[in-house]
């Protein structure tokens, strides 16, 4: 009735912009990620007959009401396939940069699905474990896998076809991710709230659903033929397009402060001046900076020089999700 899982977190190159129901947590589009090794967490759960009620720890300590709902609502799914009603102890240790606030909820809701169901004795294959995943964090149906993930949007309404496949596992090609943190503070607009502001209002999510076709077939590409150029320049703009439509949302707003535009700028530089490194940011102000091996060095430094980048963390492509221990 116990078990403990790892799972990496991931940084999309085609992003996952919008819901299309929001209580099964699917896409309008589809996403492909990279799983990165650097940024994972480790989760325990026991299940226990006797409790009435599921607690939740986070990096030692107890979470408050929102975040245990969230995990007992992604237990729940766990709870539904294995036909029991007992509660959980759940204890969440996430790795230090995800301290930093980067892209926690992919390798949380995935570390507990994993955990949740080998806890409870249940076998299932990737595919069932992507979308009890994409329950808890859509972004987390990726990070089942290693290596580069491609969460296909899927037709049904019940969500049975979206879930995560794997394009290319984690030794196909050494891609680095160098994630540039900036002095944040608390997020104004949370991921969830901002993209169903951006569906609701932005005049400009439909240019975003009509090109991220193209983007994906290009960042596959880029992908499969270890094409870097096609695969960096393809993925910065899917992430501008991204930010592009939340300057058109009603209200607007921007995930952007002046340190992710100096981020933006230096890389831009560093192309210039010949070194192959393309930017993308998720919901938040942090950039995450795509170089290759032989770069890393350098474009890590020139990153660290800046005065708005209070910390980097250099990622290559990261493994699968999987248990580490179980118990009765
Ligand atoms: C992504 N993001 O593809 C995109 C890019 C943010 C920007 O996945 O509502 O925390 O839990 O499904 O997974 C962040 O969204 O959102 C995200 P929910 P999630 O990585």
């Amino acid at each position: 009735m116990e078990a403990k899982a790892t799972a990496y977190s991931n940084i999309a190159l085609v992003k996952y912009w919008g819901k299309r129901d929001e209580k099964l947590i699917l896409p309008t589009n589809p996403s492909l990620s990279m799983t990165v090794d650097a940024i994972f967490t480790t989760t325990s759960v026991r299940f226990d007959e006797s409790l009435t009620a599921d607690t939740f720890t986070l990096d030692g300590e107890l979470a408050g009401a929102d975040a245990t709902r969230r995990v007992t609502a992604a237990l729940d799914h766990v709870r539904a396939v294995a036909g029991t009603r007992a509660a959980a102890v759940v204890d969440s240790v996430n790795s230090g940069p995800t301290a930093a606030g980067l892209a926690s909820s992919a390798s949380g809701f995935a570390a507990l699905a994993t955990a949740g169901a080998a806890a409870l004795g249940l076998e299932l294959d990737d595919t069932q474990l992507s979308i009890l995943a994409r329950r808890g964090s859509g972004s987390a149906s990726r990070s089942i896998h290693g290596g580069f993930v491609e969460w296909q949007m899927g037709v049904e309404a019940d969500g049975r076809d979206s879930h995560g496949i794997q394009v290319a596992d984690e030794h196909h090609w050494d891609v680095v991710m160098i994630a540039a943190c900036v002095d944040a503070g608390a997020k104004d607009v949370s991921s969830r709230d901002g993209m169903r502001r951006t569906v609701d209002t932005s005049p400009y999510y439909q240019g975003w659903l009509d090109t991220v076709e193209d983007d994906l077939a290009n960042v596959r590409r880029g992908i499969q033929e270890r094409d870097f150029e096609l695969l960096g320049t393809a993925a910065e703009s899917n992430a501008l397009k991204m930010h592009a439509t939340t300057l058109a949302a009603s209200p607007p707003f921007t995930y952007w402060l002046p340190a992710s535009l100096e981020i933006m700028q230096t890389v831009r530089e560093l192309r210039a001046s010949g070194t192959e490194a393309y930017f993308t940011m998720d919901a938040g102000p942090h950039v995450v900076v795509l170089c290759q091996p032989d770069d890393a060095a350098l474009v890590n430094a020139r990153l660290g020089e800046l005065a708005g980048v209070t910390q980097t963390f250099v990622s290559h492509p990261g493994p699968r999700a999987h248990v580490t221990r179980t118990a009765e």
